[in-house]
């Protein structure tokens, strides 16, 4: 297969799986632990654990792009789908927007219609094995079509927005959007 086709302008392709994020690993509690979907919905939503654990599962297999420029081929992913997960839940026709919400308060923005996609899941495996607490155990969001900041690690909720609103590295310059294949890096790119 011809791989250039799959990495994005100014990227390298590597073996190794780095570990990327803002401050310390979190210690998560697992009684206490829930997911949550709130703002701009008909009914604000939660599971435990459990709960969560329970809804259906599928794998998935993408290609991830870090905005530091390292890309890694070939992942194979298992967890809910975003659409399993949204199909319990009512959106107000306002909503337009994502704010994604991690443990400890790290957040990152996307549009709906960009959360929404058919490939995107709440991953609790990584090529077969249960993700690592520092790959974002026990939950982590994959967007594979923009940035991997993007993919929160330690994913806690998703809040509904009629407006963007930047998140964490967005709010320290990184692009609104971040489309690996235009390059958006940064705010001005
Ligand atoms: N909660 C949280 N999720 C996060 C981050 C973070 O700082 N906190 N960093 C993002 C960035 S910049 C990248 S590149 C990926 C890295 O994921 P990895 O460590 O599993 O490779 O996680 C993303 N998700
Ligand atoms: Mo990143």
């Amino acid at each position: 297969m011809n791989n250039t086709k799959r990495i994005p302008p100014d990227q390298i392709v590597t073996e190794k799986f780095p570990v990327l994020h803002a401050g310390q690993v979190p210690s998560i509690q697992l009684e206490t632990w829930d997911f949550r979907v709130f703002g701009l919905v008909e009914e604000e939503k939660s599971w435990n654990y459990d709960a969560m654990m329970s809804l259906k599962k599928e794998n998935k297999s993408n290609d991830i792009h870090c905005v530091t420029g390292w890309s890694k081929l070939n992942n194979e992913w298992t967890g809910i789908p975003v659409k399993e997960v949204m199909s319990h839940v009512k959106i107000k026709p306002e909503a337009k927007f994502m704010m994604i919400w991690a443990e400890g308060g790290w957040n990152t923005n996307l549009p709906l219609e960009d959360f929404m996609r058919e490939e995107n899941l709440f991953a609790t495996h990584h090529n077969g094995e249960p993700l690592t607490l520092e790959h974002g155990w026990p939950l982590r969001l994959v967007i594979p079509h923009l940035y991997f900041w993007k993919s929160a690690k330690w994913v806690r909720g998703i809040e509904l927005l009629a407006e963007d609103k930047a998140g964490y590295w967005e709010r320290a310059g990184y692009h609104m959007y971040g489309d690996p294949w235009k390059s958006q890096r940064y705010w001005n790119d």
